[in-house]
């Protein structure tokens, strides 16, 4: 299989036990990385990895989501990973998203969506989304510059309050000028698998 491997705390699970795999059953797969912190986890538990662009279709992706709703609609971008995540998941066959329990919603919105902007277009898409939504906010690192992700651009956190026509909105987004990508995930996902106290739940599209 050629593997998509996500991005967050909680994929990394599944890139850990995909790891093991690989090196105690010598399970056969390829693999792509959708940033390049879960590239260096996949070198060093010795997953075989190649870059997206050699791949026109990917079998499988595991990741994660920071928010996700009844019809498998997520809003994901939370560790800043979301460009390359909805390349993969765009190619792949099959997206399984895994969460713990505090991360199925009824409507999307309480999560504020990460939305990727490059430096060039930084000014005029924080307008825009101003005059879209109540707040707007540049992504920091801790030491107070602007956190850059791995194409070296900006994430403008937009809190939108319930997101009522996700479908409408993320339209509107894309196309603003400047916007590499944005977080919500819509008609992407084929599974969740939703870690509680005692067990998992699964829902499938
Ligand atoms: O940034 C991302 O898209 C991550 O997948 C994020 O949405 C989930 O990260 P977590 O599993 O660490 O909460």
């Amino acid at each position: 299989m050629v593997l998509g491997l996500g991005t967050g705390s909680t994929a990394t699970y599944a890139v850990r036990e995909i790891g093991r795999r690989v090196s105690e059953e010598s399970l056969l797969i390829s693999a792509t990385a959708t940033s390049a912190a879960t590239g260096a986890l996949a070198v060093a538990l010795g997953i075989p990895l190649r870059p997206m662009g050699d791949f026109s279709k990917l079998d499988l992706v595991i990741d994660g989501a920071d928010e996700i709703d009844p019809s498998l609609r997520a809003i994901k971008g939370g560790g800043g990973a979301h460009f390359r995540e909805k390349i993969a998941v765009a190619a792949s066959r099959r997206t399984i998203i895994v969460v713990d329990s505090s991360k199925p919603v009824e409507t999307l919105g309480k999560f504020a969506l990460p939305i990727e902007v490059h430096p060039f277009a930084l000014g005029l898409v924080q307008r825009q989304l101003q005059r879209m939504v109540a707040t707007v906010t540049l992504r920091l690192k801790p030491d107070g510059a602007p956190f850059l992700t791995d194409q070296q651009a900006y994430v403008l956190d937009a809190k939108f309050g319930t997101i009522s026509d996700p479908v409408d909105l993320a339209m509107r987004i894309q196309a603003l000028p400047g916007v590499l990508a944005h977080g919500l995930f819509i008609d992407l996902i084929h599974e969740v698998v939703i870690g509680l106290e005692d067990g998992v739940r699964v829902e499938k599209r």
